[in-house]
């Protein structure tokens, strides 16, 4: 098959837009570094995915220092609390009283992406929409290339000096590392709802009932997302409104604590929890940040957060590699984004299992729920154990 022709040739080629690939796109575009960013989905469909809320106050520092805060600063709420709520009564941690004193600000994923991509074609940034990669070459070479097809099914080539693989957990750019990722399979899979009606609490709130999980988190004044535990084989269509709410009204115990505020419910989707993690996360030319490089379940809030700390990272380092023909920062990308992905995975793994019971069919169910007692028992009491989980809680 004849190869197909060359389109583009630059110095970075940036496959997805995401929170990883826009972030790291805008920071390049500003240092003057001529990138492209490649993205298989419409513009409209990634301005709506909603998806993460929740910022650390290291993804918003970021986000603020190179100017790409402007939403955030105008729309965004600080966030500084969380409670759990179990058989043993109600656990409230004010995290600005805790750990670092920081906070969140929660901001809906789709409309920062939104301000993203506003942002990067105001500073001169190239996104090729409806452009799907579909396979990556000479990753050892000078000038690594890639594949994509266009929306009329077209196939055209791209060349550059580096790739960064930003394309999710689903992508491309990971299966073309020479590495295995290390799985954890949670068998836990969440109902994740938003409903248009505001929460009916300043708080996350994390429901750990002997049925399952319950979270409720805010988003936006007036939208409140919500999450499930239920049966892996469940279909989504099998929950009516009806249903979703005794649900929730049960495991975020209504009758002690009120209902939750009714409203239309308008996105019901299924999240399977599952975490890998890929190390080394580059290969020859190609660099890997955000789920690209680790899928991390969103119990804890970390994948958007790690996203954006990881194209902060990679920015710099390609920056001085394209500007200088320094690469030492990109010899040692692995090695410093490694250390944020591993801290999150342990944080997530720790609340995944303090969340969840454990499968009716597990036989050491028994022993497991002793555990869970007693991670509840010990944040309870244990002051130093509550600085802690604040610090990771809010933290990369
Ligand atoms: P994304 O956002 O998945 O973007 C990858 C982009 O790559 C495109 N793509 C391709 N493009 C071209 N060619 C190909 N072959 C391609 N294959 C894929 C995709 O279309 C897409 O546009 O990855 P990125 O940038 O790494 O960002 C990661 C975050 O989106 C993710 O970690 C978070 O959303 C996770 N997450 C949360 N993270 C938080 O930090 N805080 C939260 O509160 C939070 N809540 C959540 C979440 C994830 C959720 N789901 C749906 C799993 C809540 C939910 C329900």
């Amino acid at each position: 098959m004849p190869e197909p022709a060359n389109i583009s040739d630059s110095a970075v080629l940036v496959l997805g837009a995401g929170p990883a690939g826009l972030v790291l796109a805008n920071l390049l575009c500003a240092a003057g570094v001529e990138c492209v960013v490649l993205e298989r989905r419409s513009r409209a469909h990634v301005q709506q995915r909603a998806r993460a809320g929740f910022l650390s106050p290291r993804s918003v520092a970021l986000l603020r220092a190179h100017g790409l805060d402007h939403g955030l600063a105008r729309q965004g709420k600080t966030h500084d609390r969380c409670e759990f709520r179990s058989a043993a009564g109600r656990l409230e941690l004010c995290y600005s009283e805790l750990g670092t004193g920081d906070v969140h600000t929660v901001y809906p994923q789709q409309l920062l992406v939104t301000d993203l991509i506003a942002e990067l074609e105001r500073r001169g940034g190239q996104i090729r929409f409806d452009t799907e990669v579909s396979a990556i070459g000479d990753l050892d070479g000078p000038r690594p290339w890639v594949r994509v097809r266009a929306a009329n099914g077209r196939e055209q080539r791209c060349t550059a000096r580096y790739v960064a693989g930003c394309d999710g957990a689903r992508g491309i750019a990971r299966g073309a590392l020479p590495v295995r990722p290390a799985i954890r399979d949670h068998g836990i899979t969440w109902l994740a709802l938003l409903a248009r009606a505001p929460s009916n609490t300043d708080s996350v709130v994390y429901g750990v009932h002997a049925a399952g999980f319950a979270g409720q988190m805010p988003r936006t004044p007036d939208v409140t997302r919500y999450y499930l535990q239920c049966d892996p084989r469940t279909d989504v269509d099998e929950w009516d409104a009806q249903r979703i709410w005794d649900e929730l009204d049960r495991r975020l115990d209504a009758d002690r604590y009120g209902p939750p505020t009714r409203g239309p419910i308008f996105e019901r989707s299924l999240v399977r929890l599952r975490s890998e993690i890929l190390d080394p996360i580059q290969y020859g030319r190609l660099f890997l940040a955000g789920d690209a490089a680790t899928s991390i379940s969103p119990s804890a809030a970390k994948g958007a957060n790690l996203a954006i700390a990881e194209a902060g990272i990679l920015a710099q380092a390609l920056g001085a590699a394209v500007r200088t023909g320094d690469d030492s920062a990109l010899a040692s990308y692995s090695e410093q984004c490694l250390p944020l992905i591993r801290q999150a995975q342990e944080f997530s793994h720790w609340m995944i299992e303090l969340l969840h019971p454990p499968a009716p069919d597990d036989p050491e169910a028994a022993y497991q729920r002793v555990l869970r007692r007693a991670r509840l028992h010990s944040l309870t009491t244990s002051a130093h154990h509550r600085h802690h989980f604040a610090e990771n809680y809010v933290g990369i």
